[in-house]
């Protein structure tokens, strides 16, 4: 007889083949053996272990998508597990993690020339290089399309271009040898997506400050990204991509792997306080667990987290198809976000006072939970897109 399992409330792993539920296995077992051990000191010290990148890309696990170019060519539902493997440990893993194999091979691979996929993907996806992408300013976040940053031919180096100009809040920047940068040419007004190398950059041309002190998202690496008359060779321009449809094919990608692994990050909640629940008694001996109002708590955050994977797989499968569009995609990542910020929320008042350390865990969720409905489109962004696919009619100003 079917018994109900806590773990799988609506049997999600029967819509994944054997190979997605083996790479699921590899990937939970590395991720819970090998990162989940480290996940609080680098919390603590946001301090992010670049090795982390490395053993995944020995793995397989880094631009898994992606067919050639020593990647591993699955399918968008594994990709997904993956990334909800991840981020059951931390979300600041899976962001570093993302960026790397979503937006900066994911853009590599989709609008690079054959001699940049060639140069780049195979020490990307061995974790051997570090990538980050460049697109949000200091001046403008969620209207990416009003960016000051600038590229015009260089004044002194022939077949380069100089770039010039300030990208904010860039995961990984600091630590990054592959940057993809998005800025507009002089003489066109135009978006264009640029790959800079930070060992190719003169002094001075290219710095990378971190940005310190986070109270959320601690385990990753975040920084600018100042560019001063960069010098880029022409070769590395995306020969046939301009406007913002360059960045948002990226970030399609990026947002859909966000939907599944926010949802690994509210399992993991759901996991540990119904353990919590079952083991503190409070009341004549009972546990919380035996409280209806606890019960609850559970019962909302586990139908959310159910559901959100049924939608997060169900849009992985149209991908596969090309039948995926970007409002299904704003669609479960705005959804699935806020449901795994505002569950976790909820059962973190389970573990009381003691949610107000870390060795529990969940404030940390909380906390990194709060980044991941901000980045990549806040949520009510994300709205407004839906509206105006809804009603014809934007929003935006
Ligand atoms: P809009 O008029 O809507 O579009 C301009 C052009 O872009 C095309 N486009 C898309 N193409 C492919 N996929 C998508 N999702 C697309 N969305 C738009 C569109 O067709 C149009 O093309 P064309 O040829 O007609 O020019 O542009 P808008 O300026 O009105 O945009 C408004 C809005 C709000 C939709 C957009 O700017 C937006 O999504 N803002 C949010 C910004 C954002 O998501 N930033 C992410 C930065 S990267 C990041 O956060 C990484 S964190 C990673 C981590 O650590 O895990
Ligand atoms: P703003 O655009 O100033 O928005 C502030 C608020 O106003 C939001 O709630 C927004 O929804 C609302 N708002 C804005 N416009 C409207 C409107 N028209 N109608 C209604 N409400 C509106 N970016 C990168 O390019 N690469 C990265 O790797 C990257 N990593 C990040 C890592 C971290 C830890 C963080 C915090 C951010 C990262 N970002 C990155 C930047 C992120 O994408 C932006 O923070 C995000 O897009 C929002 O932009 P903003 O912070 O400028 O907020």
């Amino acid at each position: 007889a079917t018994a109900f399992d806590w773990k799988d409330p609506l049997k999600a792993s029967a819509l994944f083949t054997e190979d997605e539920l083996a790479i699921a296995e590899t990937a939970e077992s590395y991720c819970q053996e090998r990162m989940l051990p480290r996940v609080l000191d680098a919390y603590r010290n946001e301090d992010y272990d670049a090795k982390i990148l490395e053993e995944m890309g020995e793995l397989g696990l880094l631009g898994a998508t992606i067919e050639g170019y020593e990647c591993a060519g699955v399918s968008s539902v594994a990709s997904g597990l993956i990334t909800r493997a991840v981020e059951r440990v931390d979300s600041g893993y899976r962001s570093a993690m993302s960026v790397q194999s979503s937006l900066v091979m994911g853009g590599i691979h989709e609008h690079g020339t054959e001699e940049l996929k060639e140069k780049f993907l195979p020490g990307l996806a061995k974790g051997k290089k570090i990538g980050c992408f460049g697109l949000t300013e200091p001046n403008h976040g969620s209207d990416p399309g009003s960016m000051e940053s600038v590229a015009k031919p260089h004044p002194s180096k022939k077949g380069y271009y100089s770039l010039s100009g300030s990208k904010t809040w860039i995961t990984n920047s600091p630590i990054a040898d592959v940057f993809l940068v998005w800025a507009k040419l002089q003489e066109t007004g135009k978006i264009r997506g640029f790959v800079i190398e930070r060992d190719q950059c003169p002094p001075g041309t290219l710095e990378t400050p971190a940005l310190k002190h986070k109270n959320g998202l601690r385990a990753s690496i975040t920084g600018m990204i100042q560019m001063d008359d960069c010098p880029v060779p022409e070769a590395n321009m995306f020969p046939d991509i301009e406007g913002l449809t360059g960045p948002f094919s990226c970030l399609n990608s990026a947002r859909h792997g966000i939907a599944w692994g926010v949802m690994g990050a509210l399992e993991d909640c759901i996991d540990r306080a119904r353990t919590y629940s079952l083991d503190r008694k409070q009341f004549k001996g009972n546990p919380l667990a035996k409280y209806q109002l606890i019960q609850k708590k559970l019962a909302d955050a586990s139908t959310d987290a159910a559901f959100g994977i049924l939608a997060a797989a169900q849009v992985a499968r149209l991908k596969d198809q090309g039948l995926a569009t970007p409002e299904m995609i704003s669609m479960i990542k705005r959804q699935n976000c806020d449901r795994a910020l505002v569950n976790a929320r909820v059962l973190q008042e389970i573990f009381g006072g003691n949610a107000a350390s870390d060795e529990y865990h969940i404030g940390r969720h909380v906390a990194n939970l709060f980044v991941t409905q901000t980045y990549e489109g806040q949520s009510d962004i994300h709205a407004l897109i839906l509206g105006r696919a809804i009603t014809g009619v934007q929003a935006f100003c």
